[in-house]
């Protein structure tokens, strides 16, 4: 494609990668780290991972029970993530396991409207179901086919890419499923209670 620096501003305008959503820039190759409490050291021998609440089997597993279950078949996201600092990180991947294969084995009650994620830390964030089944969520233990860094999560972490990032916890330990919606950490403090990147879903009442 040919270079066209020096035109107007307007054409560069019109250059505007289209999988920017609103008032988003390119971080570029680079991968910012954003954390609302010191990053804590998680044994991935220890840690584990638990969906409870309202499901007919509560299940909890290991990091070396999801690889397991992941199989050959592991899940990968290739795609784009959206910060609500407004950087976007164009076309990286991750690498683990579809939280729509948990919830197939825990088996979500009817009842069952929103959930709550929480980390080691006590970090939380909540979602609609609907947010996280349908080919929506997985939970990662690679980064471009490396572990993912304690800093960003590691040893393993949610994500929820087409929402804005801080709906992905990091270091995440339990999913519960509630009938009813129950604002995490960053949505008690003002941010929104979705997140939609594309509707620029930053704050409360955006
Ligand atoms: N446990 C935990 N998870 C978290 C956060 C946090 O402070 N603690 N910050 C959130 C926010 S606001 C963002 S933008 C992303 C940042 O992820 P990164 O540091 O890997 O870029 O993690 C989200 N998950
Ligand atoms: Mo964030």
């Amino acid at each position: 494609m040919a270079i066209t620096r020096g035109f107007t501003g307007r054409r560069r305008q019109a250059e505007r990668d289209p999988r920017l959503p609103p008032g988003q820039y390119d971080v570029g190759r680079s991968w910012p780290v954003l954390t609302a409490e010191p990053t804590p050291r998680v044994d991935a021998e220890r840690w584990s991972l638990a969906v409870d609440g309202l499901v007919a089997n509560p299940t909890t597993w290991s990091l070396k029970d999801l690889r397991k279950l992941a199989g050959e078949a592991s899940d990968t996201y290739r795609g784009d993530i959206h910060c609500v600092t407004t950087w976007s990180k164009l076309d990286t991947s991750f690498t683990g396991i579809a939280l729509d294969r948990l919830l197939e084995i825990a088996q979500p009650l009817p009842a069952a409207t929103h959930i709550v994620e929480e980390s080691t830390t006590r970090y939380r964030t909540n979602l609609p179901l609907d947010d996280v089944t349908g080919g929506k969520a997985w939970i990662v233990w690679e980064h471009e086919g490396k572990p993912l860094s304690r800093e960003h999560g590691g040893p393993v972490r949610m994500l929820v890419p087409h929402l804005y990032f801080w709906k992905s916890a990091k270091w995440i330990s339990k999913i519960t499923l509630l009938d009813h919606d129950e604002p995490g950490f960053w949505e008690v403090n003002g941010y929104h209670d979705r997140g939609d990147p594309w509707l620029e879903q930053r704050f409360d009442g955006d």
